[in-house]
């Protein structure tokens, strides 16, 4: 993938050279670019600024320099064109991996209040936010998007990280994880991660995600629930049944006394009576890895 910059502040791009993206780079897999706008300048003092029509706000990146930068570097608009801004559409995994497919991204990196609106109109194919907050330039943001889009390139991700999508499994948030030592600073490392008990391990990594989930991406465990239906059972018939992560979530009252117990335990399918006619909570969680993309929406 061929990615070319327009900046005033080129030498920021070579945070690129190091780590994953930096051997991309040796690999041939990743070819970034960053241009210098103001080599393009038309005025005398190289400027790139002017004030902005009607007053207030600060200064503006003016449009000449922009304009001749693209015509020169991508005459037959041959590439996609994105300017990184916090007015722009928010950028997700499903955009990242759509933008992944793209063989040759131009990236302007906007500062002072922005960039005169004609040159977007001319110039822009679309705009996109990494989040909303505010940052003095595009140049993070454009960092932002390359580095994701890059772990999409074919071979740019070795067989170590190459599993780096299981973090996002089902469309959780990522379980707590633990290496050696076994105990750091008296804290050990969970009991069930070393018994080697692989269903029972990933009913646990399915519980502590469902948790982490709920806590602070409430969006995405809503999602979630609304994928995993509490599944039924109409049979007016006592009997013992595995409960299920989901299960875990309930409170103490939801779910009675006998819930209050197992929770304590790391194991969370356990063994508990039911009156099934009052339990309208349970649910079939399954460890399923096959909807690894379900963040991909
Ligand atoms: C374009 C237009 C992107 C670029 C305006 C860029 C956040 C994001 C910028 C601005 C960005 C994002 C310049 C407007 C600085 C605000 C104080 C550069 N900030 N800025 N002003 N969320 N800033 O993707």
């Amino acid at each position: 993938m061929k990615i070319d910059i327009l900046t005033l502040f080129p030498e920021m791009f070579d945070a690129l050279n190091y780590s994953i993206l930096g051997r991309a780079a040796q690999k041939g897999l990743l070819e970034v670019t960053p241009h210098n706008i103001r080599d393009y300048s038309a005025d005398k003092h190289r400027r790139c600024d002017d004030y902005s029509f009607g007053g207030g706000a600060g200064m503006l990146m003016t449009a000449q320099p922009i304009f001749d930068a693209i015509k020169a570097i991508d005459p037959q608009h041959v590439a996609h064109r994105v300017y990184m801004s916090p007015k722009g559409k928010l950028l997700n995994q499903k955009k990242v991996v759509e933008l992944s497919g793209i063989d040759n991204l131009l990236l302007l990196c906007g500062h002072y209040e922005g960039v005169d609106e004609r040159v977007l109109k001319l110039c822009i194919d679309e705009e996109i936010s990494v989040g909303d907050y505010v940052l003095t330039g595009g140049e993070l943001p454009a960092m932002v998007l390359i580095d994701a889009v890059a772990r999409y390139i074919p071979c740019v991700l070795g067989s170590e990280e190459a599993t780096g999508e299981e973090s996002f499994v089902n469309g959780l948030l990522e379980y707590p994880q633990y290496t050696r030592p076994f105990s750091f600073e008296g804290i050990p490392v969970p009991d069930i991660l070393l018994n080697g008990h692989h269903a029972k391990i990933n009913e646990w990594r399915l519980a502590r995600s469902l948790e982490v989930t709920k806590a602070n991406r409430p969006d995405l465990y809503e999602r979630y629930m609304e994928g995993h239906p509490p599944v039924c059972d109409k049979k007016k018939s006592k009997k013992r049944r595995r409960i299920t992560a989901q299960e875990a979530l309930l409170s103490d009252s939801d779910k009675g006394s006998a819930f209050a117990e197992s929770k304590c335990s790391d194991t969370l399918m356990l063994d508990l009576e039911v009156d099934e006619t009052v339990d309208t909570h349970t649910c079939d969680i399954s460890t399923d890895t096959s909807e690894t993309d379900d963040l991909v929406k």
